[in-house]
């Protein structure tokens, strides 16, 4: 098949998660055609059958914002003619399912190929239902020939907020490459974080408000209270400052360490000995299969879709959302105790193994892609 997948090329899950899955339906064998207004950030090096489509963003004096969306739509509209696309999927409903959609209409029907929609997390439980922009969502979405969600979670908030027939829904959860993301091959790395032995607590975000960041800082001071640890803080975003400002009060600065963003996070991961994601709401939480792939057990609030992926008491440990003191409790209980530790992190690599593998996980979209062009 001759699929053109559309993401947000920044930092970010969606991105990731779009990006391995065009990868490895290349290394499937079919043709893959990434639609994006710049590269990926996790599409690096040559892969045989991967096109890049760069979307062109007209700047006029008269405009004062940019055309975002319409570019895309002639972008997606040109490679589907150019290239003969079979299929066309769209990560991220805003605004990309509203291109795409345009995009099929400029086809004109009969000739337009098939469009998935794939949701990911805040398209449908933030923005989109913002009252602006609800409609269009709901319309964009309703338009896709195929939609799928992330989660059961995911899938159930759409089918309430938006009013979705449930049946119009396929979940197909993300995946991972556990190639990759493995436990570490060298700890000796771990000393450039932790030169003294301490245990290594890890969070990688977009520092957004729904990752309530700040409550890292406050579930790793009150581990460090009584075990020996460093935090390290992958990414960026607007409430790094304020996380920043709150290590500082506490007299942590020589404990944590902001590292910024990084493409290529399976490296750090794997030096992990905990991972914390402290989210209001995660409709999935891809970094923490990253991280349970790795073997490293995860410590999280039970938000969202989050419980499909972290197994309480098998691979990490769940509270509620807010619960600093709780969550605390529960990685100093697993970073105390050795025998414990490694039956979680046994626990988190098979589950990644099993379940969220790509080879596991991928033949459902090239299923649902074979449905919808039957
Ligand atoms: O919605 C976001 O915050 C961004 C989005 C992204 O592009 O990273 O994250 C969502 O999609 C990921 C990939 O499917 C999920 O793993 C994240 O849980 C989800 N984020 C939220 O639901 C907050």
């Amino acid at each position: 098949m001759k699929i053109g997948i559309t993401c947000y090329p920044t930092y970010g899950g969606s991105g990731a998660v779009a990006t391995e899955l065009g990868i490895g339906l290349a290394a499937r064998g079919h043709e893959v055609h990434f639609i994006s207004y710049a590269q990926p950030f996790r599409l690096s090096g040559f892969h045989e059958r991967v096109y890049f489509h760069e979307v062109e963003i007209e700047r006029y004096p008269l405009f004062e914002h940019n055309h975002y969306t319409l570019a895309l739509a002639a972008t997606i509209h040109d490679t589907t003619l150019r290239e003969g696309l079979d299929i066309v999927h769209v990560h991220y409903a805003i605004p990309h399912a509203t291109s795409a959609w345009i995009a099929g209409e400029m086809l004109n029907g009969e000739a337009a190929p098939p469009l998935v929609t794939t949701l990911h997390g805040t398209d449908v439980t933030l923005v989109g239902t913002q009252p602006s922009f609800k409609p269009i969502t709901r319309f964009s979405i309703l338009r896709s020939q195929g939609i799928t969600a992330v989660s059961e979670f995911l899938k159930d908030v759409t089918v309430r907020d938006f009013d979705v027939p449930a049946d119009r829904v396929r979940v197909i959860p993300n995946f991972v490459n556990t190639d990759v993301f493995r436990p570490a091959s060298d700890p000796r790395h771990r000393g450039i974080f932790a030169p003294a032995g301490e245990k290594i607590v890890m969070h990688i975000s977009n520092f957004r408000p729904v990752k309530r960041v700040q409550d890292v800082i406050e579930v790793f001071a009150r581990i460090r209270q009584t075990i020996p640890a460093r935090l390290v803080m992958v990414g960026d975003g607007p409430d790094r400052p304020r996380a920043a400002q709150r290590v500082g009060e506490l007299e942590l600065e020589r404990d944590v360490v902001f590292l910024g963003k990084h493409a290529s996070v399976e490296e750090l991961l794997g030096l992990a000995d905990l991972f914390l994601l402290t989210s209001d709401s995660e409709s999935f939480g891809l970094a923490a299969l990253e991280a349970i792939s790795c073997g490293v057990p995860v410590v999280g609030y039970r938000a969202g879709g989050l419980p499909e992926v972290i197994s309480h008491g098998e691979n990490g440990l769940l509270v509620p959302v807010g619960a600093v003191d709780e969550a605390a409790e529960a990685g100093t209980f697993l970073l105390g105790d050795p025998s414990v530790w490694r039956r979680f992190s046994e626990a988190g690599r098979a589950a990644a193994l099993d379940r969220f593998a790509t080879a596991t996980v991928l033949p459902g979209y090239e299923d649902f892609y074979r449905f919808l062009l039957r």
